[in-house]
């Protein structure tokens, strides 16, 4: 049996081919570096151009990481599908000015092309001298496992960076440190589709977004799928972290970023991620909340009470309870319908203008009436929980009727409900010349249902068919599937990206509909 491992080496300055160098497995780099000198002509060198102590090795891992080997290290830490560059001349020096947190004079600290920030944590901790820090911060560097961790601030911000990025790249960048205490602990983290906990070492002074950074470090151990992966690396998107209830009477809750880690009971975690569209929190919404009508208008069966549900639920996960959902609707909403849901002490509320009423007016005696129950309906005029049928309302008893009834509310935002397997109707143009109408302005919002039944391409072809009849800017139209969305609502509490987008178009519609109310200029149309 050989007890040779092939190795693949490639010249870092010529970046040529990989080619396969063979290595005692039990040697160390050192021997390697033996082994390329040894080897020099089929890299087109001369085995006397190879200094060995001027040679660099840099190892690069399956993922595209790469970090420097030192002669000391084992072969075996060279896995199979990994490779090494090499480098046999003398490496030109750089310098980056790097501050400590609480200071503003940088020292210059020296590196090299291929340095990264582990390579600079480290000169950092060698040479804490040379930054005179207060004497309990030099301390603190100096106690065992104490760890220098670096980052980039960007509008006054701390962005942690990760120990491979390369120093190079952090040219003209505000880097600065802090140092971590060496005091340890032991937490418990999985991510939240899978049941393997990974341990974590953390300091005294790690706060939870310290624990999202080491998330990112040590991605792979947590054997997630490649999307998930992708998901968690993605720059802009947010780790969130929540306690999990390990006995009865315990409650699972969100953390904060800034929490410190030793403050909270418990040290088992979960983690899911946020991504950077989806970050509307209850706070946003709440703070859009106020006390506003949005109606929800469209022809019959094309998913009003349906979209109304979706919101409904997408809603629930960030905050429970809001308002009664419920499921499966058949078309038939006959009454204009208000659901109010409730956040704490806010409140706004969903009005169902039913379809079919709207269609009877449509050809009433041969002609198009609904633009007046469209605009009493905007106009707050007619009652909530009441059939809504034309010769009633109209007739001259309607009227007194009318007078006596509560009213639905008057209206802040439109969302006109399209099921995108249809024709545009001409009911989309009467409710946007009806909420444009002198003095209204009112904003009016597509929602393409039925996109399950549809392909992608398809959905934005019947979006480029309503922002063309009917002038909406396409950031105003939403599409949404109702069928598959409420069977997957049903009885979780997991975000999932469906209901970010949900959240998402519901907090567009609140802030729209909050500025109507408040004064703002809100303009739909864009030609
Ligand atoms: N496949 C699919 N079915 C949907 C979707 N949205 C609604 N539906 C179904 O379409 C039918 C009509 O939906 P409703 O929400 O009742 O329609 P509506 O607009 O309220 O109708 P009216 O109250 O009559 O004006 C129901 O059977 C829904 O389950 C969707 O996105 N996809
Ligand atoms: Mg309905």
């Amino acid at each position: 049996m050989s007890k040779k491992k092939e190795i693949f080496v490639r010249h870092a300055r010529v970046n040529g081919n990989l080619l396969p160098l063979r290595c005692v497995k039990s040697g160390t780099i050192h021997d390697l570096a033996l082994a390329v000198r040894d080897n020099a002509k089929l890299f087109d060198l001369n085995s006397d151009e190879i200094k060995i102590h001027m040679m660099h090795l840099t190892l690069k891992d399956d993922k595209g990481n790469s970090r420097k080997l030192e002669f000391s290290e084992p072969i075996s830490v060279i896995q199979k599908n990994y490779t090494v560059e090499f480098n046999e001349e003398q490496e030109h020096t750089f310098d980056i000015p790097v501050r400590y947190i609480g200071s503003v004079n940088p020292i210059r600290i020296p590196y090299k092309e291929r340095d990264v920030v582990s390579d600079l944590s480290r000169y950092i901790d060698e040479n804490i001298a040379a930054f005179k820090l207060a004497k309990e911060v030099t301390e603190k560097a100096r106690q065992g496992g104490s760890e220098v961790v670096l980052m980039e601030i960007v509008g006054g911000n701390e962005e942690q960076l990760h120990p491979s990025t390369s120093v190079r790249s952090l040219d003209c960048s505000d880097v600065a440190f802090k140092i971590k205490s060496g005091a340890r602990f032991e937490v418990l983290i999985k991510h939240g589709t899978s049941t393997n906990f990974v341990r974590f070492q953390c300091s005294e002074d790690d706060d939870v977004s310290d624990l999202a950074r080491k998330i990112k470090e040590r991605i792979a151990s947590f054997n997630l799928t490649n999307d998930d992966v992708v998901e968690v690396m993605e720059k802009g998107n947010v780790i969130i972290l929540k306690t999990i209830a390990s006995k009865s009477g315990d409650t699972s809750r969100n953390l904060d970023a800034s929490e410190k880690v030793t403050a909270i009971d418990q040290k088992k975690f979960e983690f899911s991620v946020r991504t950077k569209e989806s970050i509307i929190t209850i706070d946003d919404i709440k703070e859009k909340c106020n006390d506003v009508n949005i109606a929800f208008v469209g022809a019959p069966g094309h998913g009003k009470s349906s979209t109304i549900n979706t919101i409904i639920n997408a809603l629930s996960k960030l905050h429970i309870p809001v308002a009664e959902t419920w499921k499966g609707s058949a078309t038939g909403t006959f009454a204009l319908t208000p659901h109010k849901v409730h956040i704490d002490e806010k409140i706004f509320t969903c009005i169902d203008v039913p379809g079919k009423t709207l269609q009877q007016y449509q050809s009433d005696e041969g002609k198009d009436k609904s633009a007046k129950v469209i605009r009493d309906v905007f106009d707050g005029k007619l009652p909530a929980n009441e059939p809504l049928e034309y010769w009633e309302w109209y007739s001259p008893l309607g009227l007194a009727k009318k007078a006596f009834k509560r009213s639905a509310g008057v209206i802040h935002a439109v969302a006109y409900v399209h099921k995108g397997v249809a024709e545009p109707d001409k009911l989309g143009n009467t409710v946007i010349e009806v909420a444009q109408k002198k003095g209204r302005g009112i904003p009016v919002f597509v929602i393409i249902t039925h996109s399950d039944l549809m392909s992608e391409a398809s959905v934005t072809e019947a979006a480029d068919q309503i922002t063309h009849a009917m002038g909406i800017d396409k950031d105003r139209i939403f599409q949404v599937s109702n069928l598959g969305y409420n069977e997957k609502a049903a009885g979780t509490k997991n975000v999932s990206k469906e209901d970010a987008y949900v959240q998402r178009a519901l907090f567009k519609l609140l802030s729209a509909a909050d500025s109507y109310k408040h004064g703002g200029i809100v303009n739909i149309k864009t030609k």
